[in-house]
Formats: structure tokens, C-alpha cells, sequence
């Protein structure tokens, strides 16, 4: 919990990328993941997971009134997808320009949409397009802290505050307490003998 607490004050950029359907099915998992890793962000999160159509449909409420929208439930749903975080300086943006224009046959070649995808009803890959919706997708522990003023009748004095913290994971789409990990790289100065 602490770490979690200290990255979502910290406001560490983080991005939700999620390996489509299609993705899983063509054996593209550990390509997508490379391209990331290769970047240089860090990955905090990873799993393979069947979405229900409810999550589906939350995550992609933003085009709910689009024509497609019914089809692109239906491809989500279709199969298992891979559920990422990735924190880095910069990784919303970032992270799109890796991935590349939502029509394939528009991504720039060197992409992931442009090298490995043809069509927008199954280009593989989905980037969180902001920050906002980079911590809605992955789901954050937000604070609420609360104190209570304890009085000491006897002495008429207030006790030391107690906090009351309680934390819940607000909006959590993709992730639930626990599986978001932070982790030092072997590199870091601090690990050095
Ligand atoms: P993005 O994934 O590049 O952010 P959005 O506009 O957010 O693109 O659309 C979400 C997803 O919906 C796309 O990645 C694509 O799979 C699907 N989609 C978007 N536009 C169309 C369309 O015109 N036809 C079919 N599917 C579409
Ligand atoms: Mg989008």
C-alpha cells in the first residue's frame, strides 16, 4: 500500500497499455512489451485477463454513442488481452507515439500499429491518452484522511490528533490492490557495492 501511496502523491506519470485480443492471438505479447521496455519505462504492472463486458464498456464509455462502439465490445471481449502499467517521465504522450495513429494504415512505419497492423478494428494495442485517463484506467489509491479531535475531559486539554487514514482505490479499471508493484532497477546508484 505505502509505495502506491507515495507514487500517486509523488504524481508519477503512468500509462495503461493493454495488448488487444488480436494481440494475444498473433503472438504479439512480448514484441508490444519490448517496444516499451526498449524505451526505457518501467513496467509496474502485467497480466493476462479475460475483460467482462461491463469493463469493456466503462473503458471505452467515451464512444459510447459511436457506430462501432457495439464492434468494439465485442473484439475486447473476444479474447484475452495483457493489462499493463508503465510509469515513466513523460510515458502518456510517449507511449502514443510508440503505439502510433489509431488506423494502422496511418501509423508511421517504426510504430506498433504502423509495422505490425492493417486495420483500426484490430490495430493490437491501447495507450491511455492522457494522464487523467492513465491513472482512471489503471486505478490509484487516493487518500482520505480524516482526523478526529480526541478531548481529555479531565484535563481539558485535546490528546494528540488521531488520523483516521483510509484509502480506497478510486475508479480502479484495469488493476486492484496489490497488483501494481514498485521496484528499484539494478542499476540505481543506491544498489551500487
Ligand atoms: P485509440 O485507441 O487510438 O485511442 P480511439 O479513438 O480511442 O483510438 O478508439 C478506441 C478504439 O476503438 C480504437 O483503438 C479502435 O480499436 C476502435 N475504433 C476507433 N475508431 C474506429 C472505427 O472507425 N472503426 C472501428 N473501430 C474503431
Ligand atoms: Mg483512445
Amino acid at each position: 500500500f505505502l509505495p502506491h501511496l507515495v507514487a500517486s502523491l509523488e504524481q508519477v506519470d503512468e500509462t495503461y497499455i493493454m495488448v488487444k485480443p488480436d494481440g494475444v492471438q498473433r503472438g504479439l505479447v512480448g514484441e508490444i512489451i519490448s517496444r516499451f521496455e526498449k524505451k526505457g519505462f518501467k513496467l509496474t504492472g502485467l497480466k493476462l485477463f479475460q475483460c467482462p463486458q461491463d469493463l469493456a464498456e466503462e473503458h471505452y464509455k467515451d464512444l459510447k454513442g459511436k457506430s462501432f462502439f457495439p464492434k468494439l465490445i465485442e473484439y475486447i471481449v473476444s479474447g484475452p488481452v495483457v493489462c499493463m502499467a508503465w510509469e515513466g517521465v513523460g510515458v502518456v504522450a510517449a507511449a502514443r507515439k510508440l503505439i502510433g495513429a489509431t488506423n494502422p494504415l496511418q501509423a508511421e512505419p517504426g510504430t506498433i500499429r504502423g509495422d505490425l497492423a492493417v486495420q483500426t478494428g484490430r490495430n493490437v494495442v491501447h495507450g491511455s491518452d492522457s494522464p487523467e485517463n492513465g491513472k482512471r484506467e489503471i486505478g490509484r489509491l487516493a487518500l482520505l484522511a480524516s482526523f478526529t479531535l480526541v478531548m481529555d475531559i479531565s484535563r481539558l486539554e485535546p490528546l494528540p490528533l488521531f488520523f483516521l487514514v483510509r484509502y480506497l482505490n478510486y475508479a480502479a479499471l484495469w488493476f486492484k490492490e496489490g497488483e501494481l508493484c514498485q521496484w528499484t532497477p539494478a542499476q540505481a546508484p543506491s544498489l551500487r557495492e
